[in-house]
């Protein structure tokens, strides 16, 4: 089983894909389709016609789209427990990632993941408030539901989802609740994010449209 990824940095679908398989301990193989340089959309397209990692191969079944990628993995490995082994949390879980997958477009456009940047200040909590405080509120309703401390006990994918969130509030400081203070710090130390971490720091490749002073306009592309 091979997972398509693009660049560890900036690629947020990829980290949510990868992050489920790894911190569930999934066996497979990665490879990487970068998001930048010459012809890099022609290349994306020939490995996912979806134009868009992440992408996973299993033998002759592919299978695009975060969402479908862990599901598929989860129905092949229910020993790995990629959601909640309990019902009514797993069906909680399903649908914060599914939250996650669907909404939140202002923060996702405002503040780009970029794993290896520190821009405190860059991005004002007012101009994300309606996206901070609903993910602020659905991190506090699981959290109690579950006592932690992930999400839903476990790791599970929600937590998975919700990585590059926590790692946008990181690189722009922008202010969150205690309680979600404290479940970002847990994600940090988790393996699974330590190691992608580590790697998108390795990463040489610069995507202007993933960087602020291109986002905020004020650097041309
Ligand atoms: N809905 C897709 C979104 C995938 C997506 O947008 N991936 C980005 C990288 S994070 C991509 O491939 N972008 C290629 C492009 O911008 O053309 C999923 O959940 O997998």
């Amino acid at each position: 089983m091979k997972l398509f990824i693009g660049n560890k940095n900036y690629s947020t679908w990829s980290m949510r894909a990868w992050l489920s398989l790894r911190g569930s301990g999934v066996p497979f193989e990665e490879e990487m389709a970068r998001l930048d340089g010459e012809g890099w959309k022609d290349k994306l397209i020939r490995i996912s016609p979806t134009g868009n990692v992440p992408a996973l191969v299993d033998d002759d079944v592919y299978i695009a789209e975060s969402l479908a990628i862990v599901e598929y993995v989860a129905d092949k490995y229910p020993e790995k427990a990629l959601w909640p082994e309990d019902r009514k949390l797993r069906g909680r879980a399903r649908a914060a990632a599914c939250e996650m997958h669907a909404s939140f477009q202002t923060l996702r456009s405002k503040a780009p993941m970029n794993l290896r940047a520190s821009y405190p200040g860059r991005v004002d909590r007012s101009s994300v408030e309606a996206d901070v405080a609903r993910i602020e509120q659905i991190w506090q309703e699981a959290l109690d539901l579950s006592g932690g401390p992930f999400l839903f006990g476990q790791f599970s994918a929600a937590d998975a989802f919700y990585a590059p969130v926590a790692a946008r509030f990181e690189t722009y400081a922008i202010e969150v609740s205690d309680t979600a203070r404290q479940y970002m710090e847990t994600l940090f130390v988790l393996p699974a994010f330590v190691e992608w971490k580590l790697a998108a720091l390795e990463e040489p490749w610069i995507v202007p449209s993933d960087e602020i002073d291109v986002v905020q306009g004020l650097v041309a592309e």
